[in-house]
């Protein structure tokens, strides 16, 4: 029987582990990725790895998310990633350059290579062909100093394009449409692989949009082959010959399959708070809306801004509305200024901001008090915004365009357009903002400000472990919620114990005090707990505060992976009932946890109510001996002792 792509890429990296769906193996990573907010950490891991130069075949460090500067915090963590990358082997993307992924999937990816990156939307790479995962930085430290990637040998699920899009419809509608079937956790132990004759009618930024926003799924990643139509990308970024032809076998196998006729897809929308909310817009068209945002890793490539420059030439912003636009990259901002379309965007009276996340991760532009803010990003989370009474929709760029000079939420298809955007022969290729690794290592200081701190280490997990019920959660808490961003904490990403005095702050601001007097704490989650971003602060401070477990229904992949990484137990119920079993306050106790720990189930004791409760783990030993002991790097530790 014939191999799928995804099955073909991991078995040339596969290092250790079968290849059988829920065990795990490990996978030899060739790239790299970090951005400043996780970055500051991953490279402080990988500084106390004692490893002289990166052992990938390419690293890149990214500052996109932190560029703010309100105070002299980013501009330190800038300093510090800056120096660190040209000591140890590693490129250094400079502020203003673009979003990491955007900029990687630019210049740096290659089809059938392997990609970590320390933020969830690392899938963007997938577009060209790429193995393309999200981990906490803790994980890219790793690989970085040449170790396996280690990860649950996923389901295939192939995604057959059929048709053609419509041409005001665009890729974010088809990734909208695969949430609204398979929900924010259908994705969870998966890789989506397109396939069909749909495929050859996306362009590669097109297709990044698709994959990137596979992270919303909850998937490991997802991929498209590489083709004529990667090679025409990889050929207009003066890359050609870098490129290689990737296709799945004729017959080849997947576990599941989703077909989706590209034809009958029409403008869609993702309603407050999820970005599987998702709805046709028609039916929510009309809407009165005060902000429009274009931008973010996931529309802000060249093809998405020619269009909305299109639809906004020789029109005028509505009055009630606030636009505000982020190109990708500095390649993208260059072309559009060049080619005038800037010009038509800023006469039709959109606000243009750097090339960075900026409000997509809450950097400025928070929204008015109950605003409805459309936005073409990925993630319309609770708060995220950085207001939390604002409702926010995420469409495509289309919509988004036409939506801003109505001023009411408006179906691009109502706009009468005929053709779509084709992607340039040629991009405007110039890479002097991205610096390479110093040629005289040894002689690079690395330069640390006074908000970089240094990591706090776990300790060993007691035998017998007593903990209150801190909080009692529900289904789908992302990482937003356990540990917000935005620009008031962001800037705090280097220094955990200033930051953690915000963990759970929307959800309850007395959390981190009665974490902290309580010495010793466990969090109960529903469904899904941790979805969304990558940020290992989301487990880091958790574990600075005392947290010590987490039960739960169930965890999405790369916040789990985070918790083992920092040494604090994820539990799952055996009975989903349990749930009620457990109140906040309630005292737990687990003992004998290394014996139990040994098989699947633990058993827990309310000492409050005198039950006893049912847990498994899914840890294989090695992550049983990596929570025991405190987390990775107190584990590395012993190891090697
Ligand atoms: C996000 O979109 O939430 C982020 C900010 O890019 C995160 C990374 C982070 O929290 O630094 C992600 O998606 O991993
Ligand atoms: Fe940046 Fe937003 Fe993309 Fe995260 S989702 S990498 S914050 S643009």
């Amino acid at each position: 029987m014939g191999q799928n792509l995804t099955r073909k890429i991991i078995a040339q990296h596969l290092v250790a582990g079968e290849m059988k769906t829920g065990t795990e193996i490990a996978i030899r990573i060739d790239q790299t990725l970090t951005q400043d907010a996780t970055g500051t950490m991953a490279y402080l891991q990988f500084e106390a790895m004692g490893v002289p130069r990166v052992k990938t075949e390419l690293s890149v460090s990214y500052v996109d998310h932190n560029t703010l500067q309100t105070g002299f915090e980013n501009a330190d963590d800038h300093r510090f990633l800056q120096t660190v990358a040209a000591k140890y082997g590693i490129y250094f993307s400079r502020p203003g350059n673009g979003i990491c992924h955007q900029v990687h999937l630019e210049r740096f990816g290659v089809p059938g290579k392997t990609l970590l990156g320390s933020d969830s939307h690392t899938p963007t790479g997938g577009g060209i062909g790429m193995l393309a995962i999200g981990a906490g930085g803790l994980d890219v430290a790793v690989a970085m100093a040449g170790g396996p990637f280690y990860l649950t040998m996923p389901k295939v699920v192939k995604v057959e394009l059929l048709g053609r899009l419509k041409p005001y419809v665009s890729a974010k509608d088809v990734i909208l449409e695969v949430l609204r079937r398979l929900t924010v956790k259908g994705g969870v132990g998966k890789i989506l692989e397109y396939t069909g004759p749909g495929v050859k009618t996306l362009s590669v930024p097109e297709r990044a949009t698709i994959t990137n926003m596979g992270a919303e799924l909850g998937a490991t990643t997802s991929i498209f082959p590489s083709d004529e139509v990667t090679r025409a990308f990889l050929a207009a970024q003066q890359r050609e010959e870098q490129w290689v032809e990737l296709l799945p076998d004729e017959d080849a196998e997947y576990d599941e399959t989703l077909v989706i006729d590209l034809s009958d897809l029409e403008p869609l929308v993702a309603c407050p708070y999820s970005p599987d909310a998702v709805k046709p817009v028609r039916e929510v068209a009309g809407l009165k809306v005060n902000q429009v945002i274009i931008g973010s890793c996931t529309n802000s490539s060249y093809t998405d801004l020619m269009q909305v420059a299109n639809i906004l030439r020789g029109k005028k912003v509505h009055p009630d509305v606030s636009l505000a636009i982020a190109p990708g990259s500095r390649q993208v901002f260059e072309m559009l200024a060049r080619n005038g379309a800037l010009a038509d965007l800023i006469a039709a009276g959109a606000r243009i901001l750097e090339t960075t996340c900026g409000p997509c991760i809450g950097m400025g532009q928070a929204p008015a008090t109950n605003a409805v803010s459309v936005r073409t990003f990925n993630r319309n989370f609770y708060g995220r915004s950085g207001t939390a009474s604002a409702k926010v929709y995420l469409t495509g760029p289309e919509t988004a365009a036409a939506t801003a000079i109505a001023g009411v939420l408006t179906d691009a298809s109502s706009l009468g357009l005929t053709a779509r955007v084709e992607m340039p022969q040629q991009f405007l290729v110039d890479d002097s903002m991205i610096i390479p690794p110093a040629a005289d290592p040894e002689k690079v200081e690395v330069v640390r400000g006074p908000n970089i701190k240094p990591l706090p280490v776990n300790t060993e997990l007691p035998d017998t472990l007593q903990a209150s019920v801190l909080l009692k959660v529900e289904d789908n808490i992302t990482t937003d919620h356990i540990m917000p961003a935005g620009a008031k904490i962001l800037p705090l990403r280097s220094n955990i114990p200033a930051i953690s005095a915000y963990v759970f702050s929307q959800i309850d601001p007395t959390f981190a005090d009665r974490a902290k007097s309580a010495g010793s704490g466990v969090v109960v989650g529903g469904h899904n707990y941790g979805q969304g971003s990558s940020r290992e602060h989301a487990a880091l401070a958790p574990m600075n505060l005392g947290v010590k477990a987490v039960i739960a229904k169930s965890f999405a992949r790369i916040h789990h992976a985070n918790l083992v990484n920092f040494g604090i137990l994820p539990l799952t119920f055996v009975n989903e009932a349990d749930y009620d079993k457990i109140n906040r306050d309630d005292k737990l106790e687990i003992r004998n946890l290394r014996a139990q720990l040994a098989g699947k189930t633990v058993t827990v004791h309310n000492l409050t109510t005198g039950e006893t409760i049912s847990v498994y783990h899914n840890l294989c030993p090695r992550q049983v001996g990596i929570v025991t002991d405190g987390g990775l790097l107190n584990h590395t530790k012993k190891q090697n002792a």
